[in-house]
């Protein structure tokens, strides 16, 4: 046995199974030992930004880490955009990162790079298997601590450590750390802020995260907010339980001056699972902090507590229990396809209209998922999956990674065509793979976001160098020979009747599809 066969053995020994990889020659090693264990998926990206955001996709579903495997520090600098996305959405998330032997790598080889420091950024904990015999304890290590901080672990593993001989010793799981608790006096200061609300002038609000925008969590947040008339709402998060009859609540919405808007006047705000929200980005004369001056902040946790724990001790301190939470209204659906241009509202409409039971919807949608929102609420109960750190390019991956964490489940992606285009290759892993999922492509041909992002910063005039950087047509893509050229089949929609028909077909079959609607 050697230390690629050890490590493999740990990561299955704790349910690591699944790993998203393009690996190279440094890691033949792993490649061999993974080869042996079939019990192992291994998932090809055919760039390691698929890798890391399928990775990041499946924590989101399963709950629990994939393994990556990244070539080196290229191969890892390749991926980073989408670990800086997986570290704020705090999945639990294992790296493996070959490396040269660590004799060859004085000779300063053409790969050679400074791994540790690439990784540092974007990884909560980094380690290193010097030699074979420190492959288990290093592998257990980063185990422990993808658990222990809900988030990122790379582990480098050089070439002699993979080859190296080890001692066959069976390797038992490792015992994961427990979340932690929310101290008992910040819970009972959440309650007494919770308890003056109705006698205040100001409004109160819970602002949920993370694990606390599902199951029991959510629910017990739903009857504190109608027990104590606080409002609620989400911050954006690596999972969102949406649709009819969940508990309703209200994003925090992108644009600062919206934002501002629906927290204007709250004058305490109890934030589960996060800190206070703050503006994506800084606008001359506009503020960072989305809460109005002297709003009282209590933050009780963030991603490595038990949020469902705290919920329910709020609950207990406040008496809720009885309350009855306000949700999305429950109604039959329409029968009554849309007719006419194709639009964002006519493609909501077919959403609500003919979207599975139980689904996942990845959403990279940008602009275009301003047009669906109002369709959410009535969408039947889904989830919805989220860019989260603000790094483009995460969507189709994300879909990758969430139909292998659940084969059962329909996966729609929502993808905007600029975004898409930085992590395409994911469209033949879903091939490959036979993942089920649903891709709808908002082709509006620009980066329109960025153009209302000028208007916002005073420029209304856009000359020839702003357009040739604003819009991404002149050649169109032609997102449906690019979906064949992977070998996912495709059709394109540019009226309401089209798009409705296509869906209907796609959702009845199982496999990947690719919807290019023309906006
Ligand atoms: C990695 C990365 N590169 C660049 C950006 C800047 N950026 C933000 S949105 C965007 C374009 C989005 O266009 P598209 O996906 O077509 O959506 P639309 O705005 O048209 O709805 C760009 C380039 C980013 N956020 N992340």
């Amino acid at each position: 046995m050697n230390g690629a066969d050890q490590l493999c053995d740990v990561l299955l020994q704790n349910e690591v199974s699944v790993c998203f990889a393009n690996p190279g020659t440094s890691e033949m090693h792993f490649v061999a030992a993974l080869d042996r264990r079939p019990e192992m998926r291994c998932v090809l990206g055919l760039f390691e930004g698929v890798a890391t955001g399928a990775a990041d996709g499946y924590a989101r579903i399963a709950d629990r880490p994939a393994a990556t495997l990244l070539h080196t520090g290229p191969g890892l600098a390749n991926g980073l955009a989408n670990l800086h996305n997986a570290r704020r959405a705090c999945v639990p998330m294992v790296n493996i990162i070959g490396d040269h032997a660590g004799y060859h790598l004085p000779f300063d080889a053409p790969l050679t790079a400074d791994i540790q420091g690439l990784a540092q950024p974007m990884s909560a904990w980094v380690g290193r298997a010097e030699t074979a015999a420190d492959v288990r304890r290093v592998t257990e290590q980063a185990i422990v601590e993808a658990w222990r901080n809900s988030n990122v672990a790379s582990m480098i593993l050089p070439a002699d450590a993979a080859w190296g001989a080890v001692d066959a010793a069976p390797a038992g799981p490792v015992s994961l750390p427990a979340r932690r608790q929310v101290p008992a006096e910040s819970i009972e200061a959440a309650a007494r802020a919770l308890h003056r609300a109705g006698q205040r002038d100001d409004r109160t609000v819970l602002i949920l995260s993370g694990r606390a925008l599902h199951g029991a969590a959510l629910e017990a947040a739903g009857r504190i907010a109608a027990h104590t008339d606080a409002m609620l709402f989400s911050q954006q998060s690596a999972r969102h339980e949406r649709g009819q009859g969940r508990v309703s609540i209200r994003p925090i919405p992108y644009v600062v001056d919206m934002a501002v808007e629906a927290l204007k006047g709250v004058g305490q705000a109890i934030c589960i699972g996060c800190p206070a929200p703050v503006a994506f980005f800084a606008y001359p004369g506009k503020p960072s902090a989305l809460l109005p001056d002297g709003c009282k902040v209590i933050q009780l946790g963030d991603a490595t507590h038990d949020l469902a724990t705290t919920l329910d001790l709020l609950e207990q301190a406040l008496g809720s229990g009885g309350a009855i939470a306000t949700r999305n209204p429950v109604a039959q659906r329409t029968t009554e396809p849309p007719t006419g241009p194709l639009t964002l509202s006519t493609i909501g409409q077919s959403v609500a209209r003919l979207l599975p039971e139980n689904a996942i919807i990845c959403d990279e949608s940008i602009t275009s998922g301003r047009g669906l929102a109002p369709f959410i609420p009535s969408m039947t109960p889904h989830d919805q999956l989220p860019l989260t750190g603000g790094a483009i390019g995460i969507g189709i991956p994300l879909s990758v990674g969430a139909a292998v964490a659940a084969p059962d489940r329909k996966v729609l992606l929502l993808q905007a065509d600029g975004s898409g285009m930085y992590t395409l290759q994911g469209l033949w892993t879903q091939a490959r793979e036979n993942l089920d999922v649903v891709t709808v492509i908002f082709a509006n041909r620009t980066y329109a976001i960025l153009q209302d992002e000028m208007r916002n910063m005073g420029v209304n005039q856009f000359g020839q160098n702003a357009r040739s950087m604003l819009e991404i047509g002149r050649p169109d893509l032609d997102w449906c020979a690019l979906a064949r050229g992977m070998g996912v089949e495709a059709a394109r929609a540019d009226s309401a009747d089209a798009f409705d028909q296509l869906l209907g077909a796609a959702f009845a079959r199982r496999g990947p599809f690719l919807i290019e609607a023309v906006l």
